[in-house]
């Protein structure tokens, strides 16, 4: 009896397991474009995030086309990622980080930066618009730990 309990257990847990990785897996970004190859960004655009909940610059702006290789570094002391994607991607985003505050982030569209350090995330940005950035940690976002993307029309 507690054998089939515990394989009950597992099973649950296998499927969580799954449905979690299937859930974050997926592309958060894929509206405003593809990942990019490092070799391929026509430029290279440095984005610093701070304990102040900030990022520097809060806004920065792409030509439709581009591939641009972001260098995010990290001059805090906390852990704090950069997440890219549309309002409503990121917003999905976050009410899963606040379920499951310590997952793994395995999509390409965003990069998780230890104090101290940098990470590049290459991105082809391929879709007209205004987008979003946000490091999606538990309270950084509604602290302000969040930017604006305008993709311009390619002429
Ligand atoms: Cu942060």
């Amino acid at each position: 009896m507690s054998t089939r309990i515990t394989m009950r257990a597992i099973v649950l847990i296998l499927t969580f397991a799954t449905v979690s990785v299937w859930a974050h897996d997926g592309d958060h970004a894929a509206g405003i474009g593809q990942p990019g190859v490092a070799k391929a960004a026509q430029r290279t655009l440095t984005i610093v995030t701070t304990d102040a909940m900030r990022f520097d610059p809060p806004a920065f702006a792409v030509t439709a086309g581009q591939t641009v290789r972001l260098h995010i570094v990290n001059m805090g002391k906390l852990v704090h990622e950069f997440v890219l994607g549309t309002d409503a991607d990121i917003a999905a985003h976050a009410k899963m980080m606040r379920a499951m505050p310590d997952m793994a982030h395995a999509d390409a569209s965003s990069v998780r930066v230890e104090p101290g350090k940098s990470a590049d995330l290459v991105w082809k940005f391929s879709v007209p618009g205004r987008f979003a950035y946000a490091c999606l940690l538990p309270g950084h976002t509604e602290a302000g730990m969040h930017g604006v993307v305008t993709v311009a029309r390619a002429r």
